[in-house]
Parts: C-alpha cells; structure tokens; sequence
C-alpha cells in the first residue's frame, strides 16, 4: 500500500521557552515524508497525560526529552511499520496499547503525541488534501474566531496579575482576516496606552503584554480603553475572552485562593464567583475558562448556573481534554463548554473524541495552544477541522503564535468565498 508507514524517527528540539521538546517525522512508502512538533504547557492540569522529561539535570537542568525521543525510535516507530497512515485511530490505538498506562506515562505523551501528528499531517500529504481538509471533511470551511490573548499574568508572566489570559475576541468582524485585524490593531494601541502609564511593554510566554497593573479590574479597564481607541464598539465589534487559570492561585486546588493583586489576597470560591458575576455584567465578556480551581467541581457548577446562559464557562485544568472529565462534566452542569489541547491527551483521535463528546451534549469547545509552542501551525488546521468556531493561540507577537494566524489566513485565502466565520 502506498499510504504506509516506511520510517518514523524523532528527534530534540527547542520550544518557544527555550525548552527542549519532540520533533516526528514520518516517511511512507510512497514517499511521502512529514513532520510534527509537540507543545508544553505551564499551568498544567494535575490530571494531563505526562509529559516524559529525562531528569537529568546535566542537561536542560532536567528538562530534556531525549528518552521521549528514544521512545519514538525504538519502540513506537517499529511497531507502527507497515500501517496505513490513514487509519489514524489504528495508529493511535496501537501506540496506547504499547504504553499500557492511563496517562501515557510510559512512552510519554510528547512521544506519542509528536508521532500522532505527524502521521495525520503524512496521511494528508498522501492524499493531496490540506491537513484542514483531511482531518475535517469535505464540508470543513469554518474559520475559527479567535481569542488573542493581549495581557498575560499568572503562571505566563512576572507581573502582579493574577489571571493568565485577557483575550480579545473580534466577534463582530465579518471575516477572519479583518478579525485578525482588529484584534491586532488593539493590541498595538494597548502598547501605547500602557506605556503612556508608565508600564512595561514587554511581553510574556503566549505574546500578551506583562505589566504591573494595579489590579485585575485596571487591566480590563485599560483593555475597554484600548478596543475604544482602536474604533471597535467593546462588546459588539470586540469581546473579552479570559483565563484565570485559578489553579495556579488557589492554595488547595479546591475553594480557597490566594491572589497577589492589591485588594485580591485571600479569597474563597464563593467570593471569586461572586466576582465574576459581577464583572459578566460589567464588561463584555463572552467567555470565561478556569474561573476556579481545577478540583473545585462545586465552584464551577454554581458560576455555571448563574452566568452560563450568558457566556461560556470553560473547563481547561479540570477536564484536561479528557473523555472521562468532561463525562462527569456533562452529567453533573459543571461548565458548558471544554478547552481542547492535543498534549492534555496525547492523541488525535483521543482530542477528536472529546470534541465528538462536547458536540453531543450541546457545548462549546475552543481548540487551544500551549504557553509553550513551536512554530508548527497544526493546531491552525486542527481548528477549521474541528469545526467549533473558536480558538486561542495567543497574541500579535511571537512568531510561534503568529505562525499559526498567517497559516489561518492560508486556509482563507484558499476557500476564498466559501470560507465561512461567525461566533
Ligand atoms: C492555558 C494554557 C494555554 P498552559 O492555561 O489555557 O493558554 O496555558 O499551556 O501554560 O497550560
Ligand atoms: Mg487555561
């Protein structure tokens, strides 16, 4: 057969950090060669599948990922020889039985993951589709409106913000491209207002900016500014996205929580809910992911019944684009809505799974990036594939995230007028 698995080999490379992670190729034997990179995160949810790091401290003070890349020559490459590369749920299948484990903590969820990829982005190639097209159908057309993530705090910056993402979101925009644009525009404008304050423009891990704000409230109140400066109606032309990623601020990932902002300090879950409601209906936010801690299910389940007919809550750390977690999301109203990131589970067909299981229970998915990336614009594809409409892949700066925009506005280019985009 020609789509089949001829060589699979890995290889170390560096993430936007700086850090070392899994580079895959995958040759197949009509010649057919490809390649994938795999991204890291760092507010990572307590239940994603591990990442293999090799622990030695003589190299990458720990961080390399040189028995991850082993993995991928020795043990997963072999065994998948011989296999067509468009059965990817057969390949994915295979590699899950080779690790034996719930949480790919054998081979290493970069290993696979890496692998995964690349064999989906070979079976493209083979079969002269773009990678959009191959992994979504004949009816993918749907450019995702997406989340610019324009101030970054928490686990992503130095700074005395305690919420990791404010997005801004062009939910008004007629197109992707003038979506881009606007949410663009504002950000440059933000830099003119922050430094007009006296503040750091520099830029944390997904390209937002880092400044020392005052509090939560002063970074929204100077992101209301700049979408008004910039011409764009708050709320109409550009909505707020944000993640609070609260995990990395509560203190027993259940329902206490420790902010450093002034006026924050300690909070309970009650307080924090209290606080989002309050700002769901000053501000136009559209959509609000890990308001609390990834263990605090009760947390969640109450801000989703009192604002989740407004805005999209969105479990990230607490679902961990896993089919079990969302299940009991499901059934027990904890959010309506799931971050979707290949590494969280380490497959395709496993992040494809979880967004067929969103898609029947009536919620909402974004398809999501990690704070550390690399300049593969899989998950652009991945995200017009996936057909949800919405995704995050961080700010107008930074290569590794602006890959992945210029490769969406490929893609729209390339349907011209059939491409499709609304929120
Ligand atoms: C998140 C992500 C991506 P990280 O929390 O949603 O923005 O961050 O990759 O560090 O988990
Ligand atoms: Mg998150």
């Amino acid at each position: 057969m020609k789509d089949t698995i001829s060589d699979v080999r890995g290889m170390e490379i560096l993430d936007s950090r700086g850090n070392p992670t899994v580079r895959v190729f995958v040759e197949l034997e009509d010649g057919t060669t490809s390649s994938a990179s795999v991204p890291s995160g760092a507010s990572t949810g307590e239940n994603e599948a591990i990442e293999l790091r090799d622990g030695d401290q003589e190299r990458y003070l720990g961080k390399g990922v040189l028995k991850a890349v082993g993995n991928v020559n020795t043990i997963i490459g072999p065994a998948l020889l011989g296999m067509s590369a468009t059965k990817q749920i057969a390949v994915d299948t295979r590699m899950l039985e080779l690790d034996g484990t719930d949480n790919k903590s054998n081979l290493g969820a970069n290993a696979i993951l890496g692998v995964s990829m690349a064999v989906a982005r070979a079976a493209a190639i083979s079969c002269r589709l773009p990678l959009y097209r191959y992994l979504g159908g004949a009816g993918a057309r749907r450019i995702p409106v997406p989340a610019m993530n324009i101030i970054n705090g928490g686990a992503h910056a130095d700074n005395s913000v305690d919420i990791q993402e404010f997005m801004a979101v062009p939910v008004g925009a007629p197109n992707f491209s003038e979506g881009l644009r606007y949410i663009a525009e504002t950000f440059h404008i933000l830099k003119k207002l922050l430094k007009g304050q006296g503040m750091a423009t520099s830029v944390g891990d997904e390209g937002g900016f880092a400044p020392n704000l005052a509090s939560n409230e002063a970074v929204m109140e100077t992101i209301m500014e700049a979408i008004d400066k910039a011409g764009y109606v708050p709320g109409q032309d550009i909505a707020i996205s944000l993640d609070s990623a609260a995990s990395s601020f509560s203190t027993d990932l259940t329902s206490q929580y420790d902010l450093k902002w002034s006026g924050g300090g300690k909070m309970t879950s009650e307080d924090l809910i209290e606080m989002a409601r309050k700002w769901v209906e000053k501000y136009p936010i559209v959509s609000w992911e890990d308001p609390l801690a990834e263990n605090d299910w009760e947390g969640f389940r109450k801000l989703t019944a009192l604002v989740g007919d407004k805005i999209d809550i969105v479990g990230d750390d607490i679902f961990v684009t896993n089919t079990q977690y969302i299940a009991r999301g499901i059934e027990e109203k904890t959010a309506n809505s799931v971050l979707i990131k290949l590494n969280q589970i380490g497959t395709v067909s496993e992040s494809i799974d979880a967004v067929r299981m969103c898609r029947d229970a009536g919620w909402r998915y974004f398809i999501s990036h990690r704070s550390g990336e690399t300049e593969d614009t899989f998950l652009a594809d991945f995200a017009v594939a996936m057909d949800g409409g919405q995704l995050k892949t961080g700010s107008a700066s930074r290569s590794e995230r602006i890959a992945k925009y210029n490769r969406l506005l490929e893609i729209e280019l390339e349907l011209g007028g059939l491409a499709s985009y609304y929120w």
